[in-house]
């Protein structure tokens, strides 16, 4: 589905995509993970790694060999699990980072310049310090080339320093021991603004913020005895890396309080963050391996996420879907459910166990495009109209097969007395939208509880919004639409609501309601509060629940989730709304969203939002308290693993999901012994 396309683009290959599946399918969703935890190694067997930097797409470890030993050290890049060697023949190679085509690596008294080749040279020799370097441990490179170096010295304290390397390959100090005392043991470097520079001192523990001019230094944190390695993630929080103590903490912008993340390291060295991925990459030098880390886990502490005793069963046995999307009713009492396929096929039948043979409403497949390998088109939306009773109508969203990429949203009409049937002839063709790529259609359709009918629309597809939909209001994609389909305004087939929230505002489409969206996988209104709902599936490492209200801008493709998207996104800003909830790409990859639970069959649901992951299939229940804007609960419901496609609510307000397997799943209080 939407969520597939992300992960292979996402992976580098098609066997990695079914390694991450099968993770996921290891029923995870009975997990909370609140503190982050270590995944296995990406390779292992090194001798001694110490620093890690990805270059050009490749994971590249420095590997020591023997302490002391000249000639054994490397520098390897990681692929599929194995080490393969770049560069051999260097001493005790440590901190690396990346500029332009190369990489440089600081190797006890020099720098090496290695290429994409693995071509090494020596870029700084001993005689180009000032004093001769004695222990070079870790690199740090601004924009333009120029390097940063830090010298442990003899390790006692009284001979450290920090250099700085211009693209000319002059070498000057930046700070050192003999001017600043602070400065003992500097090992782990990263700049802060253009003007500073973090150094992480191994024999004291004290983080130093260091002025490039003048390297007049200050402390701004302490506790980290044989500290290591520094590293920020998108979001501002500063990972710090305890050597001998096995340990990563975190220190959240602007606080000198550290919070521990993992201690389960032998020795974590100097780490790095691959962004694409959301987690950091840790060298356990003792251990020899890599290790991802997740970065870390923002969610409130005090949220209930103790598992649900309440059970999934089969809501129909008898019945199978192909590819089943949809799941509703006609708010008619006839308590008759229907249920679209991908394919093009609505079904109806009574809401009844027993039910064997379901009746067909519509046979759109001879207008629907469908492929299994681009699996996000077809036929993805269906709503009955308010007053189907009356009038028989119902609205489809789907891939037409009369253009390329092309959405259309149709009004079909059941013409017979009891609306058990509408033909083809009855289609009405009330919005066509070009869509740039296959995936990221989006799809959802929902009559509002004030009878306008909204559309969730996705980004147009490809990958980062190629192009900046989400945030041009000058588009329909990247949106959630509302239009009032009872009435028609000259040229179009609806009308734009009066009170719709850009109306009046110049180079904005008026069918917007809200922006700033990727692909709402499923949006629903709750029936007692009228909130709208929005599932929003992430690209590289959040998903998102999101509460839709007029005019809102939802981030994509500034943020995602709770986070700047990518190093040139945003942080938190007024004007963008970030969502109630988020998961990380460890617990999830895609999520599904459902309906807030208003059924009288299982008490135990009524109120929490009900949602899952298409990936693992795990399914839970979400409680959010508007008056407090706070999450106070996300419960799993154990007992599924099949890909959840999507929820639907039945007329009495029973939730129902329905699987990629074809089947339609409901949950059950627990069955008295
Ligand atoms: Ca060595
Ligand atoms: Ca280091
Ligand atoms: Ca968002």
């Amino acid at each position: 589905m939407r969520r597939m396309v992300s992960i292979i683009w996402r992976a580098a290959s098609a066997s990695l995509f079914c390694g991450v599946l099968l993770v996921g399918l290891e029923s995870r969703g009975a997990e909370t993970p609140a503190a982050a935890k270590a995944a296995p190694p990406l390779v292992s067997g090194l001798k001694n790694p110490e620093s890690v930097v990805i270059a050009g797409g490749r994971i590249l470890v420095s590997v020591i060999g023997e302490f002391d030993k000249d000639g054994d050290g490397s520098v390897i890049s990681v692929v599929e699990g194995k080490a393969v060697p770049l560069a051999t023949g260097l001493d005790d190679p440590k901190g690396m980072v990346a500029w332009k085509d190369w990489v440089f690596v600081a190797d006890k008294t020099r720098i090496w310049r290695i290429d994409k080749l693995g071509k090494a040279e020596v870029f700084s020799g001993p005689g180009d310090f000032p004093r001769p370097p004695l222990f070079l441990n870790d690199l740090e490179v601004d924009a333009a080339g120029t390097l940063y170096v830090s010298d442990c010295g003899n390790l006692k304290g009284d001979h450290g320093a920090v250099y700085r390397i211009l693209p000319d390959r002059s070498v000057s100090v930046v700070a050192d021991h003999e001017h600043m005392p602070a400065i003992k043991v500097p090992n782990g470097l990263l700049l802060d603004g253009d003007k500073h520079l973090l150094v992480v001192d191994f024999l004291s523990g004290e983080l130093l913020r260091v002025a490039l001019a003048g390297g007049a230094v200050d402390k701004i944190a302490e506790g980290f005895e044989s500290g290591d390695g520094l590293v920020r993630d998108l979001d501002g929080n500063l990972y710090v890396t305890q050597w001998s103590k096995g340990r990563v903490s975190v220190l959240a912008p602007g606080s000198s309080q550290p919070q521990l993340v993992s201690d389960k390291f032998e020795s974590s060295a100097d780490l790095t963050l691959d962004w694409q991925q959301g987690h950091l990459l840790v060298p356990d030098m003792k251990a020899g391996t890599l290790v991802p880390l997740a970065v870390r886990d923002q969610r409130p502490a005090d949220v209930d996420q103790t598992p649900l005793a309440v059970q999934i069963e089969p809501a129909f046995p008898q019945l199978e879907f192909k590819l089943p999307i949809v799941l509703t009713h006609g708010n008619d009492s006839t308590r008759r459910v229907y249920v679209a396929s991908q394919l093009g096929r609505i079904s109806t039948f009574a809401d009844d166990q027993d039910e064997s043979e379901p009746k067909t409403l519509l046979d759109l497949t001879p207008r629907v495009h469908f492929k299994e390998t681009e699996n996000e088109e077809g036929l993805l939306g269906l709503a009955l109209h308010p007053r189907f009773r009356d009038n028989g109508q119902f609205f489809v969203y789907y891939t037409t097969r009369s253009a390329p990429h092309m959405s259309v949203i149709s009004r079909f009409t059941a013409k017979d007395a009891d609306h058990a049937q509408a033909s083809l002839d009855s289609e009405e063709e009330i919005l066509r939208i070009p869509q740039p790529f296959w995936n990221h259609n989006g799809g959802t359709l929902a009559f509002g509880p004030d009878g306008m009918l909204y559309i969730a629309l996705g980004d147009g597809g490809a990958y980062d919004d190629p192009y900046g939909n989400g945030q041009n209001m000058n588009t329909l994609l990247g949106k959630i639409l509302r239009i009032d389909v009872d009435h028609q305004d000259a040229g179009r087939k609806y009308s734009i609501p009066r009170d719709n929230p850009f109306v009046s505002r110049a180079g904005c489409r008026p069918e917007i309601y809200a922006s700033g969206v990727r692909n709402i996988w499923r949006m629903s209104f709750d029936r007692e509060k009228g909130t709208c709902w929005a599932a929003d599936v992430g690209q590289n490492i959040w998903e998102e629940i999101d509460l839709i209200v007029p005019g809102g801008n939802y981030g994509w493709n500034l943020r995602e989730g709770m986070h700047r998207f990518t190093p040139t996104g945003s942080g938190p800003r007024n004007d963008l709304i970030e969502p109630i909830w988020e998961y990380h790409h460890d617990i999830g990859k895609s999520i599904t969203g459902g309906h807030v639970y208003r059924g009288k069959q299982v008490p135990e649901l009524v109120g929490a939002y009900l949602y899952a992951d298409y990936v693992t299939g795990a399914v839970w229940g979400l409680w959010y308290d508007e008056a407090q804007r706070k999450v106070l609960a996300n419960r799993p419901i154990p007992g599924n693993v099949t890909p959840v496609m999507s929820f639907g609510e039945d007329e009495a307000g029973e939730v129902y999901f329905l699987t990629s397997a074809g089947h339609i799943k409901r949950f059950t209080s627990p069955k008295q012994p």
